[in-house]
Parts: structure tokens; C-alpha cells; sequence
């Protein structure tokens, strides 16, 4: 069953993390980054190790590459939990960090989070090759910063104070760059560890990063707090425009549908070795968490 592939990997990536944090000083702030970055689903990290898999890279340089892209996503979290981004005091069913500790301590576990990412895929280890080192970190630091992660989050902030609210145009190209960034990295990482073309993987991982979101705002309004481990309904109560209030429930049920077939049929040069990636897309529209 998926749900139990995705969790063996999680656990995997998991635990290649943790080695890593393991190499940090004892300090405040490097149990601040473990407690920051256990948990989660860990779909970038399956989606890393499953394209590695499929292009024949390395495991262990596929779960280096894992664990970074895994630092750079809670490395997010945190930051988007603090009082000056979404304010939010619960995240993955634990209270966040700035609450858990403080918000000093909740930016600096967050812009080490980001660095350590930054140090293990740089590392000898992920490949033998350097460019395609080099092109995994360059890659990772676009899909992170301001053309990518850091731009979608700064649309998101200024569209609050907009006066209006996005339309679907807008909003699709926002969310490409605050989380579909990187899940297209994710997704594409396998192919560039192998020294192969990514442009497949990409397809696939664009739709289903768009997937992903629109789930994410399904969630919003039909999830269960306790099961999704955060706080729910916030974005209507901010009056914000979503893929659902511009689509209706059923709308953006049918879009996320479309997307994940579309993601599907990227997959098709891979044919049934690809079966983990196309549940994956399944997985993507019908969770709960
Ligand atoms: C602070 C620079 C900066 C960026 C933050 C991605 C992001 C940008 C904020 C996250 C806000 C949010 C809840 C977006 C919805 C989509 C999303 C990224 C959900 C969380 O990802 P999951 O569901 O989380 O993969 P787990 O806990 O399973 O890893």
C-alpha cells in the first residue's frame, strides 16, 4: 500500500536528517532544528529517492539529497508559523517553535535549517560527480529563494493587503512558487544525481505541486484539525482568495483530479516502474494531513 512505501521512505529520510543534525554542536538551537524538522510526511524526500530510484542513482547520495530538501521545507514551516508571517501556534500536532522556545530561536533554528540543507547537498558524498552537485545546489537555491519559495510567500503576504482579492491566474502563479518550487526540485533531483534529463520528472512534479496546493486548500475547509496536525479554516476567515473559493469545492476537486492525471501521464516513458510516483499523485489529492 502507498501509504505504507511513503512511510518506510519517511523513515529513511528521516533518519539520514537526523545523522546529520547529530553532527551539530549540542546547543538550544540544534534541538530547536530536531524538533523542528521530525515529523512531517517527508513527500519531497520520497519524491527525491523515488526519481533517484527510477534514473538508477545512488540511495545514499538520493537520501543526502533527501534530507536537504526536507531542512529546506521545515526550515519554511517554522518561519511561516512565526507572528510576523501566518501566526500559527500548532504544527505538525506539536506547538510550534517560537511558542515551544522563542522567536529568536525559531529564525535562527530556521536559517540553520536552511544552511545545514546547503552543507549536506554540497557534500562529496551526494555525487561523485561536482556539477551535478553544483547544479543540485544552484537548483535548490533558486527553488528556495526569491524566484521561487521565498517570491510565492512574499506574493502571498502582499496579496492580504491587496484590496482585492487574486484571481485564478494569480494565484496558480503564486502557488507555483511557494510550494511548487520545490516539489518541481524534488521531483526532478533523481534525474540530475543520475546526469539525466529531469524533463519528465518535471512535468510530473509541476502538476502535481499545483495537486498538492489545491489540496491543501480542500483541507482547509473539509479537514479535521487533530488529524491534520495544524490549524484549519484560516483561510477563509482571512478572506482569502484559494484555489476553492475561486473554483467552489467541486471545481477544485475536479482541477486537482485533472492535475494528477496529468502528472500521471508525464510518467509514461517510465511505464509500471513508475507505479510508486503515479499513487503518489493519487496520494497527493485524497490526504487527509
Ligand atoms: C517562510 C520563506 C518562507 C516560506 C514559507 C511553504 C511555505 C512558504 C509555507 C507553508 C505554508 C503552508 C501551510 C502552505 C501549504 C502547503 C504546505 C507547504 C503544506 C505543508 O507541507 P506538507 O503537507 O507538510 O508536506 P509535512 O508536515 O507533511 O511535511
Amino acid at each position: 500500500m502507498f501509504r505504507d512505501r511513503l512511510a518506510a521512505a519517511g523513515a529513511e529520510v528521516g533518519a539520514a536528517l537526523e545523522a546529520h543534525l547529530d553532527t551539530l554542536p549540542d546547543s538550544e538551537i540544534a534541538r530547536a532544528m530536531r524538533y523542528a524538522a521530525a515529523g512531517g510526511k517527508r513527500l519531497r524526500g520520497f519524491l527525491v529517492v523515488e526519481g533517484a530510484r527510477l534514473h538508477g542513482a545512488p540511495r545514499a547520495g538520493a537520501l543526502r539529497a533527501a534530507a536537504a530538501v526536507e531542512c529546506i521545507h521545515a526550515y519554511s514551516l517554522v518561519h511561516d508559523d512565526l507572528p510576523c508571517m501566518d501566526d500559527d501556534d500548532l504544527r505538525r500536532g506539536q506547538p510550534t517553535v517560537h511558542l515551544a522556545w522563542d522567536e529568536a530561536t525559531a529564525v535562527l533554528a530556521g536559517d540553520a535549517l536552511q544552511t545545514l540543507a546547503f552543507e549536506i547537498l554540497a557534500g562529496a558524498e551526494t555525487a561523485a560527480d561536482p556539477a551535478r552537485r553544483a547544479a543540485l545546489v544552484a537548483g535548490l537555491a533558486r527553488a528556495a529563494g526569491a524566484a521561487g519559495m521565498v517570491l510565492g510567500q512574499a506574493q502571498d503576504i502582499a496579496a492580504e493587503t491587496a484590496g482585492r482579492a487574486l484571481d485564478l491566474d494569480e494565484i496558480t502563479a503564486l502557488q507555483a512558487n511557494k510550494t511548487g518550487a520545490l516539489i518541481r526540485w524534488s521531483g526532478e533531483a533523481g534525474a540530475v544525481l543520475a546526469g539525466d534529463d529531469p524533463a519528465a520528472l518535471s512535468r510530473y512534479a509541476t502538476a502535481l505541486g499545483l495537486a498538492f496546493q489545491i489540496a491543501d486548500d480542500i483541507l482547509d475547509v473539509e479537514g479535521d484539525a487533530r488529524t491534520a496536525g495544524k490549524r484549519l479554516r484560516k483561510d477563509a476567515a482571512a478572506g482569502k482568495a484559494t484555489f476553492v473559493s475561486l473554483l467552489g469545492l467541486d471545481g477544485a476537486r475536479a482541477r486537482a483530479r485533472a492535475l494528477a492525471d496529468e502528472a500521471e501521464a508525464a510518467l509514461a516513458p517510465y511505464g509500471p516502474d513508475a507505479d510508486a510516483l503515479r499513487e503518489a499523485a493519487r496520494f497527493v489529492i485524497a490526504r487527509d494531513r
